[in-house]
């Protein structure tokens, strides 16, 4: 990592406090080249233009299911900077739940203020269930649309009005570091005043009980997914939750791509192992 050694606890409490922390300069920065080099590669492939809802943005390119798009994006949800801070949040059994570029292009305005986890309908506050984690692929600035947070608001009991107007700090960052937010957090992407594009890709995870935004194992193609890094392929949804929750027919989902079965189901199991932990080797 090129910033050195992060403290995860100081950032947790952090992070508990404001419901988001920034890891500056966490990322190699010829990776967060490549990075860019391949956004741009499959813009231009894929003619991928802007998004044509004010939510999504229509000065915005997003290219959805990253995964499905080639080797580099797979180190992104493994990263040493980001996996170890996420399994903290979520538990070490927590999944992809999507993996997008934002990139706001000069001219894009304000996003409506919002809360990732909204839809989920359970009363809020609650435990974090998911956790973004926003890579910066150029630096973040006011100026270009850095995202825009409401401190403490991952404590809240409700969610924002659609178009309400309030107070928000930018979550400015030099481009190689990561921006984690609580799901709760309110929080939106900024205006883009300046002329360039603010590059992003949203490492979205979420807790392993519950549903993944994008449906990773439809998704991605079954060959591609047998080449990922296995802790990759256990991220997407090819493993199983607390021993139970994901199994195909009594055996690890893993054993379709290939694979030894990582996880003993729960009936073969003792109970004591079933807090078992696994490990974000890569
Ligand atoms: O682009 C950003 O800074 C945030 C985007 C966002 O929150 C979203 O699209 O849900």
């Amino acid at each position: 990592m090129p910033n050195g050694k992060i403290d995860l606890d100081a950032k947790y409490a952090d992070f508990e406090r404001d419901g988001y922390v920034i890891f500056e300069n966490a990322i190699e920065p010829d990776l967060v080249a490549e990075i860019r080099e391949e956004l741009l590669r499959v813009e231009r492939e894929q003619d991928i233009g802007f998004r044509d809802t004010d939510f999504e943005g229509k000065r915005t390119v997003r290219i959805y299911n990253l995964l499905a798009h080639g080797p580099t994006f797979w180190k992104i949800p493994i990263h040493g900077a980001a996996l170890p801070f996420a399994e903290k949040v979520l538990d070490p059994e927590l999944q992809v739940s999507s993996v997008s570029a934002i990139t706001l292009c000069p001219g894009q305005g304000a996003q409506p203020l919002h809360a990732d986890d909204q839809l989920i309908p359970v009363p809020k506050p609650h435990q974090p269930f998911t956790l973004n984690c926003v890579w910066a692929i150029s630096d973040f600035t006011e100026e270009n649309g850095a995202t825009r947070l409401v401190p403490g608001s991952h404590k809240a009991s409700g969610m924002p009005d659609y178009d309400i107007e309030m107070d928000t700090v930018p979550g400015e960052m030099p481009a190689g570091s990561i921006l984690f937010w609580h799901g709760s957090l309110w929080h939106a992407g900024g205006t883009n005043r300046s002329q360039d594009r603010r590059f992003a890709v949203a490492n979205y995870y979420c807790a392993g009980f519950i549903r993944q935004q994008e449906n990773q194992q439809l998704g991605i193609p079954l060959e591609e997914a047998r080449k990922f890094p296995r802790r990759l392929q256990e991220l997407c949804g090819y493993s199983v939750y607390r021993g139970l929750y994901g199994h195909v027919d009594n055996r690890d989902p893993i054993a379709m791509l290939g694979r030894e079965d990582g996880s003993k189901l729960i009936w073969q199991r003792g109970y004591d192992e079933m807090y078992e932990e696994k490990t974000s080797a890569g």
